[in-house]
């Protein structure tokens, strides 16, 4: 196995709950991924991120874990998880599982027996304070809204919980826990999975008592213990997913004379149209100079040094083609040309289920039809807070975790292919005209532009080596890059906005790929960009 392999490959994100149901009860399962390794295996993917499918009571469906080492009974059995990762295999396709170990549900028996007294014996698998008075011991807030304390009658003292108090946070301090966690990887690591996708590592050195959330001081330590103690040696991907990093934290993950992770996920990109210093669920449009800046910063400083991860999509991002695209008249071209613009950049792509096909947000006007957890707590917040409905459902389908979590759409028929019976989530009803089915029966659709991405990249070294540079940083149209590795340079060009425009290269371009149909040769001295117009040049 080449080292490094995470660098040529591309992930694909199955959610597990809502990508195909193989049992007929509307919530997709082990079963209905086993049945469409087919379909991903055409897309041309190496490795799949599977959202948690452990043992859950779904307060934030399945990111709470009451039993590290099974399989929730809603997606099967142990046995079809070793199925899959067989099957994968034949395939040459990795599983990369999710590890959730910031906190756990409360459900699990770490916590059910650490809160029935002081002394028990994983009392300090968590964290727990004595109150301020009355108040909690300090104004932490919980990512879901509220306060991050909660108070716990059977002791008379409050948990941490960054999350929903149905996720108390595991204390890292304690070196016991760190053991049972490492014994835990260790275990899925010899059944033979790929790596590990890890969900908001940069908080699991939190110092609640100062504060402190992300980049805590003993951060990296224990990142470098998790390393000694199960990655190393094994060749695996491993990703953190970070919300506080910088380029410099980004560096500190993935460097690999520091032995921490392969790479790192990190969300920069992904906060530019919220209102700087507002909060989540504000948002103003993007502008393209900035993502130019925060895009070519991250290539230009972890050059050589580090590596990150490429994504537009995740379960808690809304739909690229729906923020950043057009998911109107444009949806097909926008969709193509945000990849392109993605999949040229240095770093590992992350395709997330559905965005292959140009899936969009949901268009639900009725406040009911919002379900995650995130959502329903902000609603109650933004009534409290005297926001009418109208804003409330404006920035719900505008910024709704729903929007990635509606039913992947197989084809136009009954649930849009998802399950025989009745799903656990409403299908976004353009399932009609956006689906794969339709998408493979279509040599033109974006399933396919994906399909030549991928190849073009495992083709090209200049996309996986290659130097980045940034072409007219000041224009608000056109976002225009090369990479330059060996001798040879890629140009990539692509028109982010609905109008005509003017593009000027000094040289020749091979077409490698294109969104319009162009010349396989051409002079790319001012060439006329149609309405999200996308190419990758290969200069002659
Ligand atoms: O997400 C971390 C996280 O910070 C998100 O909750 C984010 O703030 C929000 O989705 C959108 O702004 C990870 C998982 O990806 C997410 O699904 C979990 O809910 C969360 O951790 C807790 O495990
Ligand atoms: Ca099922």
């Amino acid at each position: 196995m080449l080292k490094d392999w995470w660098k040529n490959s591309v992930v694909y994100q199955i959610y597990p709950r809502s990508f195909c149901d193989g049992n007929g009860d509307g919530v997709g399962d082990i079963k209905g991924i086993i049945s469409k390794l087919w379909y991903l295996s055409k897309l041309g993917i190496d490795v799949i991120w599977l959202s948690p499918t452990y043992p859950s009571p779904n307060a934030d469906n399945g990111y709470d874990i009451s039993d590290y080492y099974g399989v929730s009974e809603e997606y099967g059995t142990m046995d079809e998880m070793k199925e899959l990762i067989k099957k994968c295999d034949e395939l040459g396709i990795k599983i990369v599982m999710d590890l959730v170990v910031n906190h756990s549900s409360d459900e699990h028996p770490w916590f059910i027996e650490a809160k029935k007294s002081k002394d028990n014996k994983y009392r300090d698998f968590y964290i727990w304070r004595k109150g301020d008075g009355e108040n909690p011991p300090n104004d932490l807030k919980a990512s879901f809204g509220g306060s991050a304390w909660e108070y716990s009658p059977e002791t008379g003292e409050y948990y941490l919980h960054f999350f929903s108090k149905k996720q108390p946070d595991l204390n890292w301090e304690n070196p016991n826990m760190r053991k049972e966690i490492w014994k835990m990887m260790n275990y899925w690591i010899d059944l033979g999975i790929g790596g590990f996708r890890m969900d908001v590592i940069d908080t699991i050195g939190k110092v609640p008592d100062k504060k402190i959330r992300e980049n805590g001081p003993m951060l990296h330590e224990y990142i470098k213990e998790m390393h000694r103690e199960t990655l190393d040696g094994k060749n695996l991907l491993t990703v953190g997913e970070c919300w506080s990093a910088n380029t410099d934290d980004g560096i500190k993950y993935s460097n690999p004379e520091r032995h921490e992770l392969s790479m790192i996920f990190q969300f920069e990109q992904c906060m530019l149209d919220r209102i700087p210093g507002g909060e989540r669920w504000d948002s103003r449009p993007l502008q393209l100079t900035e993502l130019k800046q925060v895009f070519s910063k991250w290539q230009n400083e972890l050059y050589g040094k580090g590596w990150n991860s490429l994504f537009w999509d995740n379960h808690d991002l809304p739909r690229i083609v729906s923020r950043w695209g057009n998911d109107g008249e444009y949806r097909v071209l926008s969709a193509k040309m945000l990849a392109t613009l993605l999949h040229g950049m240095q770093g590992t792509p992350y395709i997330y289920q559905g965005e292959e096909i140009g899936m969009t947000n949901v268009p639900f006007n009725r406040l009911e039809d919002f379900s995650d957890i995130e959502s329903v707590n902000m609603r109650k917040e933004w009534k409290e807070k005297g926001k009418t409905d109208e804003e409330i459902l404006v920035s719900l389908k505008r910024n709704s975790r729903d929007n990635a979590r509606t039913p992947m759409q197989w084809n136009s028929g009954y649930q849009a292919g998802f399950t025989t019976g009745t799903p656990w989530y409403k299908l976004n009803p353009n399932y009609v005209e956006i689906n794969a089915e339709d998408a493979l029966n279509d040599e033109n659709s974006i399933f396919y532009y994906y399909q030549k991405l991928i190849k073009l990249r495992k083709s090209t070294p200049a996309i996986i080596h290659g130097k980045y540079e940034l072409l007219l940083p000041e224009d608000e149209d056109i976002y225009a890059y090369l990479r330059t590795y060996e001798g040879e340079t890629i140009l990539v060009v692509c028109n982010f906005h609905n109008c005509n425009r003017t593009f000027s290269f000094e040289g020749k371009g091979e077409t490698l790929i294109s969104n319009y149909p162009t010349e396989k040769i051409l002079d790319l001295k001012n060439i006329e960009l149609k309405p999200y117009e996308s190419a990758i040049y290969k200069i002659i």
